[in-house]
């Protein structure tokens, strides 16, 4: 059996989801006549308290595509600096979008206003503007951290009264919402687009939706097209969709409860170090063991566990519905075999 903690992105389809895939009603959706797809995006609009959403096949288009709607050519994008879209998006800001980015680094991974203010270029001879501010919620690589309601406020406040637009990449949004136990409406409201996936934690086995305004979302479907991601009957797709956006958000509580799980448990493992997760990610720290984090995932993987490395010292362990609390168990025994460690005593606390 293996045991796989690479990324919440491994979820198979659920049965009810095939089901609804092998009976979904399909049109072509370049025509805009997918009627799946198109509930799927009204529905996904309604969910957020926006006008409009795109269906489109990935994150990364999405996130390519709302950049590209926020900015103008030769403008900067502010993002943290362990964000998505500066480290794993093939450079598709600089690519699509001509613009640069500006990395700001933020506790947790949690930008704040006054750390945004300083990096605002202002207007002058020698400076590339700055067009956008990006936010990852859940940010994935700071281990799932959740930006608190009043921090996206203030962002996005102050961004709009210096003219500045607000996308927040919202791969993990519901997992946000999940742990701060509000809607996802009143997160993502003061920003102008979100994006969101439905491939990540909420088990559908491909897709993304971008939302924001009426206007935005026409000018979308163009970007969309010309990145290749105009599909057809695509209705396959949303139907799987449809039930990851209605059905699978009330299941995320468990996942949070095995990371948190997983986290104490690892914290009495002698050389190993977790900080408290709020989600379904917790960076686990090896290096007290001496084992470099990529040695220590090919020995995980040799006791059928999967976890990748993300920095030479950190490994990334991701909980989602296709791994129970049973599974995680024997993952933290793995995990203590391969550390060669004993159990700290089991006051020990998370640091
Ligand atoms: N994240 C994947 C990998 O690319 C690392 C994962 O396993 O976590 N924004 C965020 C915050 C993401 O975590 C991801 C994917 C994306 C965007 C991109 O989504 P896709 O993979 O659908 O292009």
């Amino acid at each position: 059996m293996i045991i796989d903690l690479r990324s919440d992105t491994v979820t198979k389809p659920t049965p009810e989801m095939r089901r609804a895939m092998a009976e979904a009603e399909v049109g072509d959706d370049v025509y805009g006549e997918d009627p799946t797809v198109n509930r799927l995006e009204r529905r996904a609009a309604e969910i957020l308290g926006k006008e409009a959403a795109v269906f489109v096949p990935t994150g990364t288009m999405a996130n390519t595509i709302a950049i590209k709607l926020n900015t103008e050519h030769g403008q900067e994008v502010i993002c943290e600096t362990r964000a998505h879209i500066f480290n794993s998006e093939l450079s598709m800001t600089a690519w699509f979008s001509g613009c640069f980015v500006r990395t700001v680094n933020a506790e947790d991974g949690i930008l704040r206003w006054n750390q945004i203010r300083e990096a605002v270029r202002p207007l002058g001879p020698h400076w590339a503007p700055t067009g956008l501010i990006e936010i990852e919620n859940t940010s994935n690589t700071a281990g799932g951290t959740v930006y608190p309601l009043a921090v996206i406020r203030e962002i996005s406040e102050g961004a709009h009264g210096l003219g500045l637009k607000v996308h927040m990449d919202g791969a993990r949004l519901f997992n946000a919402a999940e742990y701060l136990g509000v809607p996802v409406q009143e997160i993502v409201s003061n920003v102008d687009t979100v994006q969101f996936c439905l491939s990540k934690a909420l088990g559908a086995p491909v897709g993304s939706m971008i939302v924001g305004t009426e206007a935005q979302m026409q000018r979308a479907r163009l970007y969309r097209k010309r990145l290749g991601g105009g599909m057809r009957q695509a209705g396959v797709l949303a139907a799987a969709g449809l039930i990851a956006l209605e059905d699978s958000p009330r299941l995320l509580g468990a996942d949070h409860a095995n990371a948190r799980f997983a986290a104490e448990a690892l914290a009495k493992i002698h050389g190993i170090s977790v900080k408290k997760p709020q989600t379904n990610i917790v960076i686990v720290d090896v290096s007290g063991t001496g084992i470099p984090a990529a040695e220590f995932s090919a020995k995980l993987k040799s006791k059928g566990v999967l976890m990748n490395g993300v920095s030479p010292t950190q490994l990334r362990l991701v909980t989602h519905y296709d791994v129970d609390r049973e599974g995680v168990e024997l993952a933290v025994r793995a995990i203590a075999e391969v550390a060669g460690a004993l159990q700290r005593s089991s006051t020990q606390s998370l640091n």
